[in-house]
């Protein structure tokens, strides 16, 4: 029996192709999370050309592509970045309930790692707070979420990616 449970440190990026969907509503917020998560991937040492970065309008739109880029078998595992904040809209939980359905479909579909890094807020100062405020930073952990993750996935199906 093997042993499938990791640490989370030493992760290691080298190996993997990572795609990232960022939406562009609340950009301020999103081009954190993209920062935050660009950060985390290169640190852990993902190549530059490893990775695809696509934009779309909305959290309503991330999960469509990331399934288009996960069965295309370019990734490894997709990043979803969004942020829906309640104030802003009377349908939030559509937006919001359909995105976080919608990835964890495309990811069971695809069989590929799709991670959910957006953020649901009641107020854009929460929002604030979790890229980078006393939240912590939500993109640099949906990146170490998706390294975890790709490399869990790789050795499992006995694809050899580190863990
Ligand atoms: N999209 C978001 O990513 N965040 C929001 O807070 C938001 N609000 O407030 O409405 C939002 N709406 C747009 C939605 O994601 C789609 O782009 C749109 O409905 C077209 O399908």
């Amino acid at each position: 029996m093997g042993e499938y449970s990791f640490p989370t440190e030493g992760l290691d990026a080298s190996g993997l192709r990572v795609a990232i969907v960022v939406s562009r509503f609340n950009e301020d917020i999103t081009g954190a999370l993209l920062d935050g998560a660009r950060r985390a991937l290169t640190d852990h040492g993902l190549a530059a050309d490893a990775l695809t970065l696509v934009s779309v309008p909305g959290a309503y739109e991330l999960p469509l592509t990331a399934k288009q880029l996960a069965g295309h078998g370019a990734a490894d595992a997709v990043i979803c970045l969004g942020a829906v904040v309640r104030g802003d809209t009377p349908h939030f939980d559509y937006v919001a309930g359909e995105a976080a359905r919608g990835i964890m479909q495309a990811s069971l579909d695809t069989g590929i790692p799709i991670i959910f890094g957006v953020l649901t807020v009641d107020t854009r100062q929460q929002a604030v707070e979790r890229v980078g405020g006393s939240e912590g930073h939500k993109g640099e952990e949906a990146a170490i979420t998706a390294i975890e993750m790709a490399n869990l996935l790789g050795r499992l199906s006995g694809r050899g990616h580190r863990a």
